[in-house]
């Protein structure tokens, strides 16, 4: 891709439009597509600090942390869910930015909300995730179409030590598949079409930087390992869905179609102060 900086160093709109599509051209081919350096360093520490500072989040690591312990495999509990995004509170300013909504309206060709937030709080010694579609789990909440993406944002450094994300290149492709629940807390997709699909699909890790972000489509598969590494790997995703795709079941699980702004606005520390309703329309703590 060729870039067009204009006198000054700032970027043009053509190379902006260009920028765009290659990422939109990356994920209809790959399901996924990488921002690196989405968010700069100072944002990101910002974000840190609201994790490790919330006694909710805090509280809910260390449930998920002791059974694990107790050798249990508590996948959903490394994350915590909420369904206010809609206002300017400091995580919702991450997953409306711009940045990231605009690749995803360009891919579905609609306008786009966001569906819910979510933290990954993996600390060391927490599990991962088996290889999953998030579409099958949001199919039963009344999306009728595949049209919906997941943007997870790095606060920790993501690598293979501490549990990055995997994706399997090319599997949004397959369609929707059964998924196998184990309890609970663990499920994953059909475990006899698994092995067939990974070996036909290459499956990446997604090493990453904090502050840089990977976008997938709600049909790729995803799987982590368990953090078995003295460091954390905190993350931030946003859940995007399309306003054609306004789920059919009115439920609490997550809300309904809702006009949303796109932020350009940096993120500051008095956003701190900025924090989201964690119970709204969330019946499942
Ligand atoms: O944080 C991870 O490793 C994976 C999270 C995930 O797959 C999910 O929330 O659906």
């Amino acid at each position: 891709m060729q870039l067009q900086i204009a006198a000054g160093g700032k970027v043009t709109a053509a190379a902006a439009a260009d920028k765009l599509a290659g990422h939109v051209d990356e994920f209809n081919r790959n399901g996924y597509t990488v921002l690196n350096s989405a968010f700069a360093a100072d944002e990101i520490a910002i974000l840190r600090k609201a994790i490790v500072s919330n006694e909710r989040m805090n509280t809910h690591f260390r449930n998920a942390q002791a059974k694990f312990r107790k050798k249990k495999y508590p996948s959903f509990d490394t994350i915590i869910v909420w369904n206010d995004t809609s206002g300017d509170d400091l995580f919702a300013k991450f997953t409306r930015s711009a940045k990231i909504i605009e690749v995803i309206e360009r891919v579905f060709d609609d306008e786009v909300y966001v569906y819910h937030n979510k933290v990954a709080l993996k600390y060391p010694d927490m599990p991962g995730f088996k290889h999953h579609q998030d579409y099958f789990y949001w199919y039963g909440m009344g999306c009728l179409w595949p049209d919906l993406a997941t943007c997870y944002i790095a606060v920790d450094r993501a690598d293979r030590g501490n549990g990055c994300l995997r994706l399997v290149r090319g599997s949004h492709r397959l369609g929707r598949i059964e998924h196998k629940r184990f309890d609970a807390s663990d499920s994953s997709v059909d475990p006899e079409r698994l092995p067939a699909i990974l070996a036909r699909l290459p499956e990446d890790y997604i090493e990453m930087e904090p502050g840089d972000a990977v976008i997938f489509h709600c049909n790729t598969l995803h799987a982590s390992d368990a953090n078995r590494s003295e460091r954390s790997r905190l993350a931030l995703l946003g859940c995007y869905n399309t306003k054609r795709n306004d789920p059919i079941i009115r439920s609490h699980d997550h809300p309904n179609f809702i006009q949303q702004s796109k932020i350009l606005d940096r993120v500051v520390p008095a956003d701190l102060a900025k924090m989201p309703d964690f119970d709204l329309h969330y019946r499942n703590q």
